[in-house]
């Protein structure tokens, strides 16, 4: 018996965008629809090389930067059994961060290129459509201080923001702007929109790869 694949969505976005909040949202509202739907979000702490990770941004330990770089990307690659088994199944997997990520916080330090950075993710599932929640560092700001892990720093979110400039110009990505200076009911509505939309147009094509 043929099912109809889930959808993969994925959520990216500087920090304080909203991501988390609108991720839950979208969840719940396809599953009240009717529509199966899982959360998921990298980097997965709750893994082994979760845990290394996990440890990195609390500022529990160093690694050295190329070497964490892969740790992240092989978190990903780690879970691609389990979400292609759920796709496969039906489910729309909503997912906090990805590949986009990897790339954009990696080659926002020094000596990395952007083509560098996006390598290791390569044939990663390809998400049907990626939402980035745009936010000015002005509008972030009013949002509250950072936070105390690594990377939580304005300038270096501000380098992070320009590499997702640079990424969102790839044509073979469906990138979808959402303005996350609205209210989260307003966000959640455009989020829900474009979701349904690419939920749609997934149950007939077969899963991309990066
Ligand atoms: P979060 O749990 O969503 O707050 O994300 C943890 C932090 O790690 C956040 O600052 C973004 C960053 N991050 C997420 N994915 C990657 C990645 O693949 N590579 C690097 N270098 N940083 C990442
Ligand atoms: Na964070
Ligand atoms: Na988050």
């Amino acid at each position: 018996m043929a099912c109809k694949r889930g959808a993969l969505i994925v959520l990216e976005g500087v920090d304080r965008a909203g991501k988390t909040t609108q991720c839950k949202m979208l969840v719940q509202a396809l599953q009240q629809s009717g529509r199966p739907a899982e959360a998921m979000r990298f980097p997965d702490r709750t893994t082994t090389i979760g845990q290394l990770i996990s440890a990195y941004l609390e500022k529990k330990s160093e690694l050295e930067d190329h070497t964490v770089h892969l740790l992240f990307s092989a978190n990903r690659w780690e879970l691609v059994p389990a979400m292609k088994r759920k796709l496969e199944q039906g489910v729309t997997l909503v997912v906090d961060r990805y590949a986009f990520s990897g790339a954009a916080f990696t080659s926002a330090k020094p000596g990395f290129s952007l083509d560098w950075c996006t390598k290791p993710d390569v044939g990663l599932p390809k998400p049907d459509l990626v939402m980035f929640l745009q936010l000015s560092p002005a509008e972030a700001a009013l949002r509250g201080q950072f936070g105390n892990e690594r990377y939580e720093t304005r300038a270096f979110q501000n380098a992070v923001q320009q590499k997702f400039e640079l990424l969102m110009k790839d044509p073979s990505v469906n990138w979808q702007v959402i303005d996350a200076s609205k209210s989260v009911e307003e966000v959640h509505r455009d989020i829900t929109v474009h979701s349904l939309n690419a939920i749609n147009i997934a149950e007939n094509i077969p899963l991309g790869q990066l």
